[in-house]
C-alpha cells in the first residue's frame, strides 16, 4: 500500500527535517491585526513572508494575518487541515545551472475565510478594534474599476449587488466600504487600506473607488473614510509562478509531510511603500520594506521595467511556444530585444530615482528571468491583458509620443498580444483566454476580419491594420489612444511581420538596426 505522509501542521512540526526552517514564536497568542482580502499565492509569498520576520524579531503577536478568499474554497479547504501552516519554497538556479530550493513553513496566517460562506464575519473582521491594517491582493480586474480611468464600473454585476445587498457583498470594494461603515457607526477607529497589486499609485486608485461607493451610500461615511483612513501606495516584486502539483510532490519529499498549498517563489523580494498608517504596524523593515515617503516613482519603475517586459515575453513567447520565461530567456534574440527594448524604449521615460543604478536594475532583471528554478509559464504572464497592459505599456507610449520618441518595440508587443488572442501559437497548439473582456476582444478582431472578407482589399496589411484600429478603438483600453493613427501603424505593421514572419525573425529586425 501506498504510504500516505501526515498532514503538516503545527502538532507534526517536530517531523520537520533541520534544514526546513520553521516559526518559534507562540503561535497560539496570535492576534488579528492584518486582514487580507484576495489570498492567492503572491501575498502568502510576499507579505506574510516579511510578516513572518517581524513576528520572530519581535515575538509582536499583535499581526496575525486572517486571509479571505473572495470566491473559491480551495486554499481555505488546504489549510484547515494544516491549521494555516503552509511551506514557502525559496528557487534558485546555482552557478552550475541546477534548481536549488529552501523551504520555510510559514505560521503567521491563523485562519483564513471564504467570503461567501459568511460575509458578515468578514465585515466583522474589518470592523474588529484589533484590526489596524485590510491589505488587498484582488488583481487588477477585482477593483471592479475602468483600468484607464481608474473609476468604479457602477455597471459592474458585483458592485450593482453590492450596492443593493448591504450585508452580503462580493467585490473587495463592497466589503471594505462595509467594514468601514460598522467601525464608522461604531468605535471609530481608523484604519489603514493597503493595495498590494500592480496598478499606478495603487493605494489613490483604491481610495477613489472606496471614496465613490462610500459617497453612495452616505456621503458622511465616505467624509469619516477620507478624514480618518490612509490608504498607502507600495510597490511589491517578487515573481510567484502557480504551484503545479510536480512542486508539491517535490516539497512533500523534502518535508517528510503532505503540504496541500505551499507557495514557490524567487529569493527576491521587494517592497516599498509609503509610510502612511494610521495606527501602529508592524517593524516590516526587518523583513527587508523600505518606507518611504513617496512611492510613486518605485511603482512606475517596477511597472515599465519588471511588468512591462514580462508581459512581452509573456504574449512573445506564448506565440512562439515558448511555455516558461526561462525557456523563453534561452533564445538570445529574445534576451537582445528585451535588453533594447528597457534601454533604448521604457528607460527614458522613468522618473528620477537617484538612490537607482537604473543599468544594474536591468541586469538583474534579465537574470530573475532566466531563473529556471521557477518554471515560470508564459501563459499565467498572459491572462488578463486588457487589465494589465493600460499600466504596463500605454502610460510607456504617451510618454514616447509625448516626447517624439518612437516605440517600435513596445508596439510589437501589443502586436504580439492582439496576434495572441487568435488562440493558437506557432506550432498550431490552442490556447483559451483568460480575460475578463476575452469575448469583446475575439469579437471584435472576428468582425474586422469579416468586414475586410467582404471588401476588395483582402491583403495582409489591410487585414492587420483593420484589427489593429478595430481593436485599440476600444475605448475602455486605449482611452485617449483609441484614434491614434500614429499608434495604430507602428503596431499594424508589427502585427504583419508577426504574421509572414514569425516571432524570432521579427525580433532579428529590431537588432539589426
Ligand atoms: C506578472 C507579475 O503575472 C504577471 O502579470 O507580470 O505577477 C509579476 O511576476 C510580479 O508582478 C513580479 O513582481
Amino acid at each position: 500500500m501506498k504510504h500516505v505522509p501526515d498532514r503538516l501542521h503545527p502538532r507534526t512540526l517536530e517531523a520537520l527535517p533541520k534544514t526546513v526552517a520553521r516559526y518559534a514564536y507562540p503561535r497560539e497568542k496570535l492576534k488579528t491585526g492584518i486582514v487580507h482580502l484576495g489570498l492567492g499565492a503572491f501575498v502568502r509569498a510576499h507579505m506574510a513572508a516579511i510578516n513572518e520576520v517581524t513576528l520572530h524579531a519581535h515575538f509582536d503577536l499583535r499581526w496575525g494575518i486572517v486571509g479571505v478568499s473572495l470566491r473559491q474554497p480551495d486554499t481555505r479547504d488546504a489549510l484547515l487541515e494544516q491549521d494555516g501552516l503552509y511551506t514557502l519554497s525559496l528557487r534558485h538556479t546555482s552557478a552550475s545551472g541546477e534548481a536549488r530550493q529552501q523551504l520555510q513553513v510559514i505560521g503567521c496566517l491563523s485562519q483564513v475565510l471564504v467570503a461567501p460562506e459568511d460575509p458578515g464575519k468578514v465585515i466583522r473582521l474589518i470592523a474588529a478594534v484589533d484590526t489596524r491594517i485590510v491589505s488587498l491582493t484582488v488583481t487588477e480586474k477585482g477593483y471592479c474599476h475602468n483600468p484607464a480611468q481608474g473609476t468604479l464600473q457602477w455597471e459592474h454585476p458585483d458592485i450593482v449587488h453590492d450596492l443593493d445587498h448591504t450585508q452580503t457583498p462580493r467585490s473587495a470594494i463592497g466589503f471594505i466600504v462595509r467594514g468601514l461603515q460598522q467601525r464608522y457607526l461604531t468605535h471609530g477607529l481608523p484604519l489603514t487600506l493597503m493595495s498590494l497589486d500592480n496598478l499606478p499609485s495603487n493605494g489613490h486608485v483604491l481610495s477613489r473607488l472606496v471614496l465613490d461607493f462610500a459617497q453612495k451610500i452616505d456621503p458622511a461615511l465616505a467624509q469619516w473614510i477620507e478624514a480618518r483612513c490612509t490608504f498607502p501606495n507600495s510597490m511589491v516584486d517578487r515573481i510567484v509562478p502557480r504551484t503545479t502539483e510536480a512542486d508539491r510532490t517535490n516539497i512533500d519529499a523534502t518535508l517528510g509531510l503532505r503540504d496541500a498549498w505551499p507557495v514557490i517563489a524567487e529569493t527576491f523580494n521587494q517592497w516599498i511603500i509609503e509610510d502612511k498608517f494610521v495606527r501602529e504596524r508592524p517593524a516590516w523593515a526587518l523583513g527587508g520594506a523600505q518606507f518611504v515617503e513617496s512611492a510613486a516613482a518605485w511603482e512606475t519603475l517596477k511597472l515599465r521595467m519588471v511588468n512591462g517586459t514580462h508581459s512581452a515575453i509573456a504574449y512573445l513567447g506564448s506565440l512562439a511556444g515558448w511555455l516558461t520565461v526561462d525557456q523563453a530567456m534561452s533564445q538570445p534574440e529574445l534576451v537582445a530585444f528585451l535588453d533594447a527594448l528597457m534601454c533604448e524604449e521604457i528607460e527614458p521615460t522613468l522618473p528620477e530615482l537617484p538612490s537607482l543604478d537604473l543599468a544594474a536594475y536591468r541586469q538583474s532583471l534579465l537574470v530573475r528571468f532566466t531563473n529556471r528554478a521557477l518554471a515560470h509559464r508564459t501563459q499565467q504572464i498572459a491572462m488578463d491583458g486588457s487589465q494589465k497592459i493600460p499600466q504596463r505599456w500605454l502610460n510607456t507610449i504617451r510618454y514616447c509620443q509625448t516626447h517624439q520618441r518612437l516605440y517600435p518595440k513596445l508596439a510589437l508587443g501589443l502586436a504580439a498580444w492582439i496576434q495572441y488572442l487568435g488562440g493558437t501559437d506557432a506550432l498550431g497548439n490552442k490556447y483559451k483566454i483568460q480575460d475578463p473582456l476575452a469575448n469583446v476582444l475575439q469579437t471584435t478582431l472576428r468582425h474586422a476580419e469579416a468586414a475586410v472578407l467582404k471588401g476588395t482589399d483582402q491583403t495582409p496589411t489591410h487585414l492587420a491594420r483593420q484589427q489593429v484600429q478595430a481593436l485599440i478603438g476600444l475605448q475602455q483600453i486605449f482611452s485617449d489612444l483609441k484614434d491614434d493613427t500614429d499608434l495604430i501603424t507602428a503596431v499594424a505593421q508589427q502585427l504583419v511581420s508577426l504574421r509572414t514572419q514569425g516571432v524570432v525573425q521579427t525580433l532579428s529586425t529590431h537588432l539589426s538596426r
